[in-house]
């Protein structure tokens, strides 16, 4: 089980989303994060990949949820926590991990997004915690989707 982080920045009706340029994800718009150090906590490591693939210093840094995923063809089996970002300092970089762009709420390009986050997105945006559990077929590269085969979504308060 693998450990990431993943914030998503929103400002003014409008999200900060990432091009992932290299790795896991590569050629699709995702949030921001990475996986957890050892000794490192959850919040600390979204502050500090943040800052390492955008360049910004997030001002406050709001826990929104937990994604479980897992693949049929692959052992790979993650455990997101997923954050949100309404204040932060310093210009937007592209860095060697990511292209940034902003896109209104309703201009986001789920076609080029993990097939997941059309469902927790709109979650996330309406200020609605959740906890989902994603079974693909195999993890998306630049030419293939990835399915999703098997998804439980419960919203929390
Ligand atoms: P690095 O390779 O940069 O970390 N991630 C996912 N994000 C979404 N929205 N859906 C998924 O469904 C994901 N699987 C992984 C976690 C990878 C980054 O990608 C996120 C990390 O922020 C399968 O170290």
């Amino acid at each position: 089980m693998k450990v990431f982080t993943l914030c998503m920045v929103c400002k003014d009706g409008k999200i900060l989303l990432g091009m992932k340029k290299i790795r896991f994800g590569a050629g699709m718009w995702n949030g921001f994060g990475g996986k957890v150090e050892e000794g490192e906590s959850l919040e600390s490591a979204a502050y500090r990949e943040l800052e390492e693939e955008a360049g910004i210093v997030a001002l406050n840094m709001q826990k929104m949820g937990v994604l479980n995923l897992s693949f049929n063809e692959d052992p790979a089996q993650l455990e997101v926590h997923v954050f949100k970002t309404t204040e932060f300092m310093g210009e937007i970089i592209e860095s060697n991990e990511m292209k940034s762009q902003w896109f209104d709420f309703d201009e986001i390009p789920y076609e080029k997004m993990w097939t997941d986050d059309e469902q927790w997105l709109p979650l996330l945006l309406a200020g609605t915690q959740f906890e989902g559990t994603f079974h693909f077929d195999r993890p998306s590269t630049p030419e293939y989707s990835a399915k999703i085969l098997t998804q439980e979504l419960r919203l929390i308060g």
